[in-house]
């Protein structure tokens, strides 16, 4: 190089860094912030070799829909409101977002690497591929790779419309997680038919029990205009398979049957309906009182069924493919049958009798307590299993996972596997009224998991909750399972980052519900945050701990309803004042001078009776429970000697310590995945987790202080004391009523115990 050039050269990249530094300087045009609105469908450019390989794999995009020629020979398209187009602008979208374009559109297979998509009846050429649909039903779909005319293709193909925008979301999801794609053979169809979130939305706008801000439904906005929230909602429930919504509280106002606000819910139904979702409502059982003018809601009356007949129609008119009814009676103090004479079956028998010429279902909600005195875990199933096999056909009957209140633990309830003649499907809470509201991490898989492995033995070994509910054990005719919402307004949907990962677990363990929580933990992170084995590995880990470590700083070894009462966040053990036995803390833990612990066995309520025979068995006996059921089923002398060889009152105190230490622990691995997650939601990830140590202190200290009292006995060594007295813990007057729509107790903060 001659000097002339070297000066240039010198020059040259003299320019360059002043190009650089003022790039540097300039104002950066702002970006949206990471608030996690996108959920798991964020479809960011994927990196190398993926980005090439999946190119290869969906070099063309195969409209077939609109240009090709069914086997009958008549051209059909999709209407412009259809599922189908969905699909399409879902595969467009996520293939521009994940491979940087979107692969030209064709006609028909002109190169290789086609992705066709469709159904038999819209596209000839999936016709001609004679794929096995048959199998797959109405919502499945079948994903092949195959050979078109010498080329290499993807097939994506369901009998119906909905079930291609299903299959659409399958195919992103294998590219969304880096799965290969190139020798696809999969057919998958949902295992349980209704797959339901029932949001405990009111019309004023708020969530009973919801942390994430006010109801998506703006009623009063409704039906003139469609927030886009509404298609995105629809959307995230496609993409798990979601069939269905219950849009208000069960708690419900009869306002919502009235012509005004049935106007509004189809107008709903119309954006929903493109995305598969069904709409539903909570019915209030005395309606025709209320709304309808007339002296009773006896469901035997005839001018009631009369009511009922007219008002279903009136739905269908307006929304023809309107889903049902859910109904919470004689429940909490709701109306129901009861206040007649009448049975439950009976109840449902008059709205599903209204329904059936309509295809409609009733989902009866198996929730009630308050009269059984010795133990509320008995009444649900003393008062359903003599009306089994009582109720249309179109009835389903919907129970708690567990049979007191969605805690954190409970054994499965009794009535899977007590109901052969009756739809028994399982309502779980997404939503954690229970587990520490939106701040605390719980990843809910391994709950819903643990209760759906759980064997009834109803019909022998394999007789899990799952094949209940999938209607396998006993040939339900229909089947369902659904989840109390936890979404909301906030611009993240669920309150925090974590608890989108728990509508996501829902929504694809009812699709399949022999799932694992951690295969399905594990496609959420990368879906959400990154496919970096680094920050996978640990937080999955992480995840899959979260509801354990909560069991254990709230309610270890089987503990239950130790919340304070109300707003059911934080901890009460000490509670006992409220009006209703079975509100009260000390009505479940029973702790004494002598030991604590709920004697379910033959001794005590005997509620261990309403399970098979073997399982009660395992239950009765203190050497052979599970000890994390222990307290629940038995009352334990403080010094008995656990699997551990420790005592009782030592490994309580070890398992509440263990609670905290185990958020410790997730706190750290936390702090080290930083560069692996935007700042935004690595920052308030980080804020809840350091909310969430504090009150997982809050609840160890506060819980061993109050049973200390009783116990008598030290704290096995080593282990710190509580941060404060037993006083000090019951003063706490915690000002968080979020979600908790009854009068609340007047609160005043600042709190010297929980900053
Ligand atoms: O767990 C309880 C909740 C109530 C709820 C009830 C139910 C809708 O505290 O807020 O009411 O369950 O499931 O009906």
């Amino acid at each position: 190089m001659n000097s002339h050039c070297v000066v240039r050269a010198r020059v040259g990249s003299a320019i360059l860094w002043l190009a650089l530094l003022v790039a540097l300087a300039a104002p950066v045009a702002p970006s949206r912030a990471e608030d996690g609105h996108q959920l798991w469908l964020r479809y960011p450019r994927l990196e190398e070799p993926w980005r090439s390989e999946y190119r290869a794999v969906a070099a063309q995009l195969v409209a077939c829909p609109t240009g090709q020629t069914t086997a009958a020979g008549s051209e059909q398209s999709a209407t412009p409101s259809s599922p189908l187009v969905v699909a399409r602008s879902e595969l467009a979208r996520g293939l521009t977002g994940l491979l940087g374009a979107s692969p030209p559109l064709a006609s028909g297979v002109t190169e290789g690497g086609a992705l066709l998509f469709g159904t038999p009846r819209s596209c000839a050429l999936i016709a001609q591929e004679r794929l096995p649909l048959r199998a797959v039903g109405r919502e499945g779909y079948v994903i092949r790779s195959v050979v078109v005319r010498g080329r290499a293709a993807t097939v994506i193909a369901g009998n119906t419309d909905v079930g291609v925008l299903h299959g659409v979301f399958h195919f992103l999801r294998l590219l969304q997680t880096h799965r290969p794609v190139d020798h696809l053979d999969i057919s998958s169809s949902p295992r349980i038919e209704l797959r339901v979130l029932d949001h405990w939305d009111n019309l004023d706008g708020s969530v009973e029990r919801g942390y994430a801000g006010a109801s998506l439904w703006d009623w009063k906005k409704l039906p003139d205009h469609l927030d886009p929230r509404y298609a995105e909602y629809a959307r995230a429930c496609a993409s798990i398979g979601i069939n269905g919504t219950v849009l208000n509280n069960v708690n419900a106002s009869a306002r919502i049957l009235t012509r005004p606000y049935l106007v509004k819910v189809a107008a709903l139904a119309g954006v929903f309906r493109r995305y598969g979702l069904k709409v539903y409502l909570s019915a209030r059982f005395s309606a025709p009182i209320e709304i309808g003018g007339l002296k009773s809601a006896d469901p035997l009356d005839p001018a009631v069924r009369a009511w009922w007949r007219s008002k279903v129609d009136e739905i269908y008119r307006l929304i023809p493919d309107f889903g049902g009814f859910l109904v919470k009676a004689n429940s909490e103090g709701q109306p129901g049958p009861q206040d007649y004479g009448r049975t439950h079956a009976d109840g449902a028998n008059v709205l599903a009798d209204a329904l059936a010429p309509h295809g409609g279902v009733v989902m009866w909600r198996a929730f009630v307590y308050g009269r059984s005195k010795e133990d509320r875990a008995r009444q649900a199933y003393d008062e359903f299993v003599p009306l089994d096999g009582k109720f249309r056909a179109n009835v389903l009957l919907q129970v708690k996972h567990g049979p007191i209140d969605f805690q954190p633990r409970e054994p499965f309830h009794p009535l899977f596997g007590a109901m052969p003649h009756t739809p028994v499907m399982m309502e779980v809470e997404i939503t954690k009224e229970y587990l520490g509201f939106a701040t605390h991490l719980a990843y809910l898989g391994p709950l819903y998991e643990e209760v759906l492995r759980s064997d009834t033995y109803a019909r022998g070994r394999g007789s899990t909750v799952a094949r209940v509910i999938d209607g396998s054990l006993f040939g339900y005719p229909i089947t369902g399972m659904a989840g109390v919402a936890n979404i909301g307004a906030d611009r993240n949907w669920t309150g925090s980052q974590f608890d989108q990962a728990n509508w996501y677990v829902f929504g694809r363990l009812a699709w399949e519900p022999t799932s694992s929580a951690a295969a399905i933990a594990e496609e959420w992170v990368r879906m959400t945050f990154s496919n970096d084995p680094q920050f996978v590995g640990p937080a999955v880990a992480m995840m899959m701990r979260s509801r354990e470590a909560v069991v254990d700083y709230m309610t270890p070894l089987g503990l239950a309803h130790q919340m304070a009462s109300g707003t059911h966040y934080g901890p009460g053990p000490w509670v006992h004042d409220n009006p209703e036995p079975d509100w009260n803390p000390v009505y479940y833990n029973r702790a004494d001078s002598d030991g604590i612990g709920f004697d379910r066995t033959a001794s005590g309520s005997n509620a261990v009776a309403q399970y098979a025979p073997l399982i009660a068995a395992r239950f009765s006996n203190l050497t052979t429970v599970p000890e994390r059921y222990l307290l629940w089923f038995h009352h334990v002398p403080w010094d008995y000697r656990l699997s551990s060889g420790r005592t009782l009152w030592d490994e309580l105190v070890l398992h509440y310590t263990h609670g905290v230490d185990e958020v410790r622990a997730m706190r750290t691995a936390w702090s080290g995945l930083a560069s692996y997650v935007d700042p935004e939601r690595f920052a308030e990830v980080t804020r809840f987790l350091a909310i969430q140590e504090r009150e997982a202190r809050w609840w160890r200290d506060a819980s061993i202080a109050y049973f200390q009292t009783l116990s008598k006995r030290p704290l096995p060594p080593g282990v710190a004391p509580p941060a404060h007295t037993l006083a000090e813990y019951e003063a706490v007057c915690f000002p968080s009523t979020e979600g908790y729509t009854s009068k609340t107790p007047a609160c005043a903060p600042p709190n010297p115990v929980i900053p």
